[in-house]
């Protein structure tokens, strides 16, 4: 039944219909190389114009009609633009202040009280804590609770102006259909989110090493008493699953679909009014101070709706300090006085001023008038939504395309929850965390400053994707740099000084940005302004089309976030000459090499929404992958016994694509790019002597790490942190054994 494409309708809108078909199974290898290679056949998407988009690939003629079907579906693909911001930079920039934790006579009290004995760990019973704090002398876990909730949220409070593609006026609608005239200014409706708390991003939880974190997750998606629109995305059962990224963390708290398939809940995740117990030990790996990190976020990870999930809001933040001889405390007068000055609050709880997280996500507001069209759409799922269909009555609200041919970008980019904030700054040095919560737009930030001040891309005559950020500063120029301190993998041995960086999805970095003087050492004064500035254009979640590497393109400057200076302010931080060493490497590491792991990522046809594939096979939630054959001539089960460290080589087999890579549990290191030694450094990646939990993978690029597989055993994941490319099979399980 899955062999014949000519048997379904291909729509006019490039939809392909099926009735009731369980996804991934839509459509098979046979239908799709038939598809594409009848494309290529009849010149419409024939090798010249592959070969001129990129797009021939070493899998040949197979993986070229993937890609003409791709390009089919992507031809008639339509996103709607979002209307225009008209007053930026006036909503301040939200700042999360730390969650309370639980009472702990209140937790006594509970039905299911929180606790290392077997079923304690999820409302199954069928679970315990692999290992609970008292197993490692720690003492007992601060309890929190989050609920998952149906919640409202607004991206900006300014009016807004509906525009086509073309940046012309457009006609926009309320919530019962009502038309509004081209050019009439609207106020927007806020978007239905499901978020931990119903906040987005957050809650916020300040760690530290040493004390463990207890987090009960609470489904409560099936509660809606306003009565929000629910729209067409978000996993259409309403489950959640939490992961910690990146903790050092057991299965059965780390969320991965790997485990909940076949332990725990034993399907895709927690339904409403289930509940779960993560343990976040707060523990280095091997108990190795150098194993520390600084900055995890914890978002969902439900198998085939992770993006649609992360997309509705599920985004939370988890920075983690180490009091370890007030080493990195939140207090700037001691240890390595990094920014920061610490309260702490009477609930046991502590904020820290001058630290601050900024969550960087784009989105794309429903215009009315697009088509809501998606594969989806033929499984069943969301059948109020009706679809295809036009959804007059969700203008304004976020739209998504779960299964976009490359990845979803959005147009309008937000901080914290919030499209283009402001922020009043002291003078003086602020610690800024970095995430990128996006699903697949990757950033390439500047500090720029600007006489003119932003302009709309529409005013500058822009049109189509290059309206894509909604405003440009054309006369930016760079005025300060940002002193990298800290990445993925935690605090780097000495702070880098970067004129600008790259963001990937899930990647963390943290800065230290002195607002004091500018980078020529000129003093600033109070009311003068920096932005912010994203300068990679990203057109689509391929890869990017410009970036500072590649192509700058140097009209591409797009401001995220207003930055206002404001009072001179006591400063006691200071920027360290040194800080943390990083674990070292085997003398013998190279001899690795020959038994080393291999998992190549491309882009796929084996059909349906199967795209993304990892040695040539879809993620299969009961397995752990095979690596391909390695030069020792074995291709071995990703099975690592406990205790052990090996190589993993991570290989982008697609040509055109660029997919973050997230490796589960441990936090690795980069020692071959391209099957060059970089453990001496290299200066395209200033990053790669650091450790971090995601590989930045270039078009084509070999990337091999050394990691460790300590402390607990269990099911765990690798995947693309694109969440379009996740969602479509670009997964694998692996393992750890006894
Ligand atoms: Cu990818």
């Amino acid at each position: 039944m899955f062999d014949d494409l000519s048997d379904r309708e291909v729509t006019d809108e490039g939809a392909l219909d099926s009735d009731g078909v369980s996804r991934r199974a839509v459509l098979r290898l046979g239908a799709v190389g038939a598809a594409g290679a009848g494309l290529v056949a009849t010149g419409q998407f024939g090798a010249p114009y592959l070969a001129q988009k990129g797009l021939l690939s070493t899998d040949g003629a197979f993986a070229a009609s993937a890609t003409a079907l791709g390009d089919l579906l992507f031809y008639q693909e339509k996103f709607p633009t979002s209307p225009l911001i008209l007053y930026p930079f006036i909503d301040e920039l939200p700042i999360p202040k730390a969650l309370a934790p639980e009472k702990m006579l209140e937790v006594a009290d509970w039905a299911y009280t929180p606790g290392p004995g077997d079923g304690q760990q999820n409302i199954m019973r069928n679970e315990r804590h692999q290992l609970w704090s008292s197993d490692i002398g720690y003492p007992d876990p601060i309890v929190y609770k989050i609920e998952l909730k149906v919640a409202p949220h607004s991206f900006t409070s300014s009016d807004v102006l509906p525009i086509t593609a073309l940046g012309q006026p457009a006609v926009s609608f309320d919530a019962t259909g009502k038309r509004y005239a081209a050019g009439t200014k609207r106020t927007l409706p806020p978007s239905t989110i499901y978020g931990f708390n119903g906040v987005f991003p957050g809650p916020m939880i300040n760690a530290e090493y040493g004390k463990p974190v207890l987090v009960r997750f609470i489904n409560r998606l099936d509660e809606n008493e306003l009565g929000l629109d629910r729209q067409d995305f978000g996993s259409p059962d309403w489950s959640f699953l939490t992961h910690l990224h990146n903790g050092h963390t057991a299965p059965e708290s780390d969320g991965n679909p790997h485990y909940s398939m076949n332990y725990g809940p034993q399907r895709e995740g927690y339904l409403p009014q289930e509940w779960v117990d993560n343990l976040y030990l707060n523990w280095p790996a091997g108990g190795d101070d150098r194993e520390k990190q600084t900055f995890f976020w914890f978002h969902d990870h439900r198998m085939d709706h992770t993006g649609s999930n992360v997309y509705k809001g599920m985004v939370g933040l988890y920075p983690i300090y180490d009091p370890k001889d007030g080493m990195d405390m939140g207090d700037e007068t001691q240890g390595l006085r990094l920014p920061g000055v610490r309260k702490d609050n009477e609930d046991g709880s502590f904020d820290v001023e001058y630290d601050v997280p900024l969550a960087i996500f784009d989105c794309r507001l429903d215009d009315g008038v697009t088509l809501h069209q998606d594969i989806h759409d033929g499984m069943g799922e969301f059948p109020a939504a009706k679809n295809p269909a036009r959804h007059p009555e969700w203008w304004g609200k976020t739209f998504f395309k779960h299964f976009p041919n490359h990845g979803f970008v959005g147009d309008i980019f937000t901080v914290n929850g919030t499209a283009y904030p402001v922020m009043e700054v002291k003078r003086r040095k602020y610690r800024f965390r970095f995430l990128d919560a996006s699903v697949a737009r990757i950033y390439d930030f500047q500090l720029m400053s600007s006489s003119q001040g932003p302009k709309s891309s529409v005013s500058l005559g822009y049109t189509g994707n290059e309206l894509q950020g909604q405003y440009r500063i054309p006369d930016g120029q760079q005025c300060m740099k940002f002193i990298e301190v800290a990445t993925d993998g935690g605090l780097l041995p000495v702070p880098i000084p970067r004129d600008n960086f790259e963001l990937w999805p899930a990647k963390r970095r943290e800065v230290i940005v002195d607002f004091s003087r500018y980078q020529d050492g000129t003093p600033t004064a109070k009311g003068e302004v920096i932005y912010l500035t994203n300068t990679m254009k990203m057109p689509d979640g391929r890869m990017w089309t410009n970036s500072a590497r590649f192509l700058p393109d140097p009209n591409y400057k797009v401001p995220v976030l207003k930055f206002v200076i404001g009072e001179d302010a006591e400063d006691n931080s200071e920027i360290p000459t040194y800080m943390r060493a990083v674990p070292p490497l085997p003398g013998n590491w190279k001899t690795l090499m020959n038994n080393r792991l291999i998992f190549e990522v491309q882009r796929g046809s084996v059909g349906g929404e199967v795209e993304w594939l990892i040695n040539g096979k879809e993620f299969d939630p009961h397995e752990s992958a095979r690596s391909k054959m390695n030069p020792a001539g074995l291709a071995p089960l990703a099975r690592q016994k406990k205790g052990s460290f090996n190589l993993w080589e991570l290989r982008n087999g697609g040509g055109g694509w660029v997919h973050p890579m997230h490796l589960h549990m441990e936090e690795h290191r980069t020692v071959m790019r391209n099957r060059r030694d970089v453990t001496q450094g290299d200066p395209a990646h200033p990053d790669d002597g650091a450790r971090e939990d995601l590989v930045a993978l270039d078009p084509g690029e070999s990337v091999i790490v050394y990691r460790g597989f300590r402390d607990f055993i269990g099911p765990y994941v690798g995947h693309c942190h694109n969440l379009a490319h996740e969602d479509h099979a670009m997964m694998f399980g692996w393992e750890i054994t006894p």
